[in-house]
């Protein structure tokens, strides 16, 4: 990474300190210190978060939007002080287009319901990619049977590089096809998509985009205008905030036109008996009372984020898998999954004959934090002929010094296994 010397042991770098703001991370987990490598299943929380949340619940807790008293207004403007901030965040025209939701799941069940629901019916098609995680796959499959759409997948290449076929994308770019959603970072194999470029072609065509930023919004810069996409869903507990809070962006003129995904109250303008008004976009989709310390929480993170530098931490995220793939390679018996080049700040691998379950365990012994199984991403599993893979994910606290005591860790489970 530009001017951070990674292996100048007296001056620590800035990854180093800003450790110090995550309490969590110094501690000792089965008698070893605290190596966290599960960042893409969550982040964990700097002091600004943790103090955000204490700060609310200590001076500002009261509903929003509901009530006329001091605390309710303080509550309400530091929600809405947060759309506004999202906004900025994700470079959104307006800041009517951000929509709280739990989170990218939630963000993404929201169109296919809302948008989907509306808009397909049987003969459309539904374009996925072969990488999607369950929750771009799963909402699409419900919507598809009550609408008669059907579902297509662009598919990937490379073998276990995993890289979408760009070279074909224009045979699956059909006119029956009315929206596509794409992963913006694969959360198994780090492959990044081109996401302005497959938005542009699929805009020509009148074909609506949704980007699941699940695994990029909190590594790199993201400005929706610039990818140009019509829907964008985010996940706060991946990008140093709060669980259960998340956002959509959604383009105006779409979220406009589409029906509510609940019904409740604050989503309303009138209310009879028999019929309703609905309140206006935004608030037209956050039904009941919402998650407002979450809300007032992901402003923090989002503070946070911009203050280490989104571009530093992408950087870093980049340099650190290289890394980490380059040693990993050094190991015998090992199968390495993802790009060889331009991953994100994760790397999915086996250990020939142990099970990416036991890899994890054994690591979790020496106190190293990592997820291995499916993650969520079955069909993925499938296309790659394996059942799991053990995964080790990266954020911009993590260490070079971690990354080595990693690969140790690995050729002892490999040595105990036999397979060193
Ligand atoms: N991936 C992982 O360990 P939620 O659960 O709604 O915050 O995010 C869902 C989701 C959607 N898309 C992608 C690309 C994701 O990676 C995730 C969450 C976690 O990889 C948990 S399965």
């Amino acid at each position: 990474m530009a001017g951070v010397n990674h292996t100048d042991t007296k001056q620590p770098s800035i990854w180093e300190r800003v450790r110090a703001d995550f309490p969590i991370l110094d501690q000792k987990v089965n008698g070893y210190p605290l190596i966290y490598l599960d960042n893409a299943a969550t982040s964990q929380k700097p002091k600004a978060v943790i103090d955000a949340i204490n700060h609310y619940y200590t001076r500002d807790n009261a509903n929003v939007h509901r009530g006329i008293h001091e605390l309710s207004n303080r509550a309400s403007v530091a929600y809405e002080n947060t759309r506004t901030r999202a906004a900025k965040f994700l470079n959104a025209r307006s800041v009517d287009e951000i929509v709280f939701t739990r989170g990218t799941t939630e963000a993404i069940n929201l169109v296919a319901h809302s948008w989907g629901g509306k808009f397909l019916k049987p003969g459309d098609k539904i374009l996925l990619t072969e990488m999607e995680h369950h929750s771009n796959i799963v909402p699409w499959q419900l919507i598809a049977e009550r609408t008669g759409a059907k579902l297509v997948y662009l598919p990937i290449t490379g073998g276990d590089c995993g890289v979408l076929d760009l070279q074909r994308v224009d045979e699956w770019f059909t006119r029956e096809v009315k929206i596509f959603g794409c992963t913006h970072i694969s959360n198994t194999l780090g492959t990044v998509n081109p996401a302005a470029e497959l938005c542009a072609k699929a805009r020509k065509l009148g074909i609506v985009t949704l980007i699941d930023a699940a695994q990029s919004a909190g590594h790199r810069p993201i400005d929706v205008q610039e990818i140009g996409c019509d829907f964008l869903c985010v996940s706060s507990h991946k990008m140093c905030g709060p669980t259960g809070i998340g956002m959509l962006y959604g383009r105006l003129e779409l979220l406009d036109q589409m029906s509510p995904y609940q019904g409740g109250g604050d989503m309303i303008s009138s209310v009879d008996y028999f019929q309703s008004a609905w309140n206006k976009v935004p608030h037209k989709f956050e039904a009941g009372t919402p998650h407002i310390e979450g809300v007032i929480a992901l402003h923090a993170a989002m503070d946070y984020l911009d203050q280490v530098g989104r571009d530093k931490i992408a950087a870093h995220d980049l340099e650190l898998s290289a890394y980490a793939q380059e040693k990993l390679q050094e190991l015998k018996h090992i199968r390495i999954f993802g790009p060889e080049r331009g991953r994100a700040g994760l790397v999915s691998f086996l250990l020939e004959d142990v099970h990416a379950h036991d890899v994890v365990t054994a690591a979790d012994r020496r106190g190293i934090a990592m997820r291995g199984g499916h993650h969520c991403n079955q069909p993925l599993m499938k296309k790659l002929g394996v059942e799991s893979t053990t995964r080790a994910s990266f954020y911009f606290y993590n260490t070079h010094a971690e990354v080595d005591r990693l690969v140790e860790v690995l050729r002892e489970i490999q040595q105990f296994f036999g397979n060193a």
